[in-house]
């Protein structure tokens, strides 16, 4: 079964290439393709927006397509950046210039109080718009500086209290075990093994 991986962003594709660990699947990602339609992401939600990502490629492409829409929650922030976490310095924000925001805005805030967590939401749909959906979440801390080389993002900040680390000094497979991705495509692969085994 072919699939193609519905992202522009190098380091999600990375991950869900490693984590999608099924022989049967031919994975497929937007780079294999001279042209693509630009991926929108105009909604309010992460499912919404998942949906038009796997949408626009399941159609473009004709094949299945699997897209995911992800933010980081600050609970001290009322919940943002949100979806809005790729965008959070503007409009083509850099990974460093959204950790900077971020950091700026949760100054003074005590680090007992940076809860956060991540939010992924995957949407596997086909050429016809059969369509399944699925979630995961990590919680931990926004810490008061960044830190560490691996990982993308919010990785730098993003604290895990049980490994005293954050996401970006962890190794991939350490990340990939624990991660927001790997728990909505841990579930994405239930309905993945069924259409390649019934159709
Ligand atoms: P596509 O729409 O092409 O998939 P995107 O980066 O625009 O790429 P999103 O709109 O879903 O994707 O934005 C998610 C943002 O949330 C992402 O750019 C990161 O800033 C952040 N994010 C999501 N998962 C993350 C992770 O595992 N580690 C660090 N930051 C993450």
């Amino acid at each position: 079964m072919k699939l193609v991986i519905a992202t522009q962003n190098q380091g999600k594709l990375k991950e869900i290439q490693t984590l999608l660990d099924l022989p049967e699947l031919e994975i497929i990602s937007l780079a294999d393709f001279d042209f693509v339609p630009d991926l929108q992401e105009p909604h309010q939600s992460y499912i919404e927006n998942a949906r038009e990502k796997a949408k626009t490629i399941a159609e473009f492409s004709q094949a299945w397509a699997l897209a995911d829409d992800s933010g980081l929650e600050v609970l001290a922030l009322d919940q943002q950046p949100g979806v809005y976490s790729a965008r959070y310095a503007g409009e083509n924000a850099t990974a460093l210039e959204n950790n900077l925001k971020l950091l700026k805005n949760l100054e003074g805030v005590p680090f007992a109080n940076r809860q956060a967590e991540f939010i992924c939401c995957m949407v596997l749909r086909s050429p016809r718009g059969e369509e399944y959906s699925t979630e995961g979440k990590l919680t931990g801390l926004i810490a008061n500086e960044m830190r560490g080389e691996k990982g993308f993002g919010y990785d730098p900040l993003f604290f895990i209290p049980e490994k005293k680390q954050v996401l970006a000094e962890m190794s991939s497979e350490e990340k990939n075990q624990i991660s927001h991705r790997r728990q909505a495509l841990e579930k994405m692969k239930h309905f993945l093994i069924k259409k390649i085994h019934n159709g």
